[in-house]
């Protein structure tokens, strides 16, 4: 890493102890601005690395709900309102156990660069809670997200922080969310969080948006390589939000999935996966993976090991973060893979990352190749802004070349700063020269 930004990142150890996560985000960015910083001085001159490493707001707060037995139970809220120089700050909710400040920070830190490559007007934050929603009850997630509202409502707006989904939260949460948003503050302002169902502001192709982009990001390295789906045995992990709708432009695009997974295990099926039966034990029963292979004769569950130890031409993790470590990134390329495009959030280890890169195979980062879905979040908050509503196959082709072009900036970005054909340097740094320059432009603030 650069001297200069090895002092940063010194600092960013000492100013967050315990927060490894948000200590591997900051560390995969600063180690590929080295060639920036000898180029332009004014970055480091003015510290805007040094500000964009710590988070312009940070709330954390107290969530307490009553659940179904008449018990008050209390969770932990947070809301990092990361960088607000290119827009409002735009990013996920998370509820899961796992969350703490130090993922709520890495996804934030990460959303800025995210953001800022898709070239719309959008900031970066993210936020969540440690509420576990597996085996809640509707009126039990339901009271829990009028709760978390009921003080994240006083921090957010659409000029200000626009929350949308991310783990645990979806179509359903968004709604008890922006149900509560509107009872307390007496407005039906749409554009104040973006994943909304249909009828009440929400954009058609939010919900495909992640997956679909992702596969349209594959879809150009393959164009890149003079190569198609065409027959590619792609493994995708997880099977929720995005994992469901890459696997759906996959197999539009002539691609065979053999295999999915779930926190519980994965399946294989050499079939390729069905579909709406697997939307039908994920999204109408919220059930698990092994449900779906109970029901399919081609498919086996297995919860012994990894759906990475499944051979594939393309991996696209899509579960959640350092689900890939060095092990698993060593037995994908020995069992043939190319191509990882992550639709997951830093899915791949550090370990697992210089493996791919070893070995030649093309990767591209979280940053990069999941951009589409907090894109089509952005063209949701456009069509609140103008109060009008897109058809399915104008948006879904903005999405397409939204998709387009940050694989292109990428490679151009790489290009020109010497690390052809490295997808993340060119994220990385075609994201911090955006975010940085209007930081620039904007003062000491
Ligand atoms: P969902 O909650 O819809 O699905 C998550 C899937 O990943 C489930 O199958 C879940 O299994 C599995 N999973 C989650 N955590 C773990 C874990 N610790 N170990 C093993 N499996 C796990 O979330 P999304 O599909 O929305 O998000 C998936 C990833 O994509 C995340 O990294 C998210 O940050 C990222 N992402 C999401 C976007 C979006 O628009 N939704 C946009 C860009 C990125 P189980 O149900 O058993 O927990
Ligand atoms: O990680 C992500 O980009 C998301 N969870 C989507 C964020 C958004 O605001 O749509």
């Amino acid at each position: 890493m650069h001297e200069k930004l090895r002092d940063v990142y010194d600092e960013v150890l000492q100013r967050n102890p315990g927060e490894s996560e948000f200590h591997q985000a900051v560390h995969e960015v600063l180690d590929s601005l080295g060639p920036v910083v000898d180029k332009h001085p004014e970055y480091t001159d003015s510290a805007v690395i040094r500000r964009l490493c710590e988070p312009e707001r940070q709330i954390i707060f107290r969530v307490p709900w009553v659940d179904d037995a008449g018990e008050v139970q209390i969770n932990r809220g947070f809301r990092v309102e990361f960088n607000s120089a290119l827009g409002p700050f735009k990013g996920g909710l998370r509820f899961h156990p796992s969350v703490y400040l130090g993922i709520v920070k890495f996804l934030g830190y990460e959303q800025i660069f995210k953001n800022a490559l898709t070239g719309l007007p959008i900031g970066g934050g993210k936020g969540g809670s440690d509420f576990d929603p597996k085996g809640r009850s509707e009126g039990e997630v339901m009271r829990f997200c009028q709760s978390f509202m009921t003080e994240l409502y006083r921090h957010i707006g659409e000029y200000t922080d626009v929350p949308a989904g991310d783990i645990g939260v979806g179509e359903r949460e968004v709604g008890y969310l922006f149900g509560q948003y509107k009872r307390i503050t007496n407005r039906y302002e749409s554009g104040v969080l973006t994943g909304k169902g249909i009828s009440w502001g929400g954009s058609l192709v939010r919900t495909e948006a992640t997956g679909y982009g992702t596969v349209f990001f594959v879809e150009k390295m393959l164009e890149h390589r003079d190569d198609s789906f065409d027959g590619k045995r792609v493994v995708v992990s997880g099977s929720g939000n995005v994992a469901i709708y890459a696997i759906e432009k996959v197999h539009e695009l002539g691609g065979v999935v053999v295999a999915c997974s779930d926190s519980s295990g994965f399946v294989t099926d050499q079939e390729g996966i069905d579909l709406d039966l697997l939307k039908e034990v994920k999204e109408v029963q919220r059930g698990r993976i092994e449900e779906y292979a109970e029901q399919r004769g081609s498919a086996e569950f297995s919860d012994n090991g990894s759906v990475w130890e499944v051979a594939c031409d393309i991996a696209i993790p899509a579960a959640t973060q350092n689900e890939i470590d060095e092990d698993l990134a060593v037995r994908l390329v020995k069992n043939g893979c190319t191509i990882v495009a992550e639709g997951a959030n830093m899915p791949a280890t550090p370990e697992a990352v210089q493996v791919f890169a070893d070995a030649e195979v093309a990767y591209a980062p979280g940053k990069a190749a999941n951009a589409g879905g907090v894109a089509t979040s952005a063209l949701e908050m456009q069509q609140n802004a103008s109060r009008d509503s897109w058809d399915f196959g104008s948006t879904e082709e903005r999405l397409s070349r939204i998709m387009s072009g940050i694989h292109d900036r990428c490679l151009e970005t790489a290009d020109a700063y010497g690390a052809p054909g490295s997808y993340s340097t060119g994220a990385n740094i075609a994201g911090f020269i955006k975010v940085s320059d209007a930081m620039l432009a904007l003062g000491v603030i």
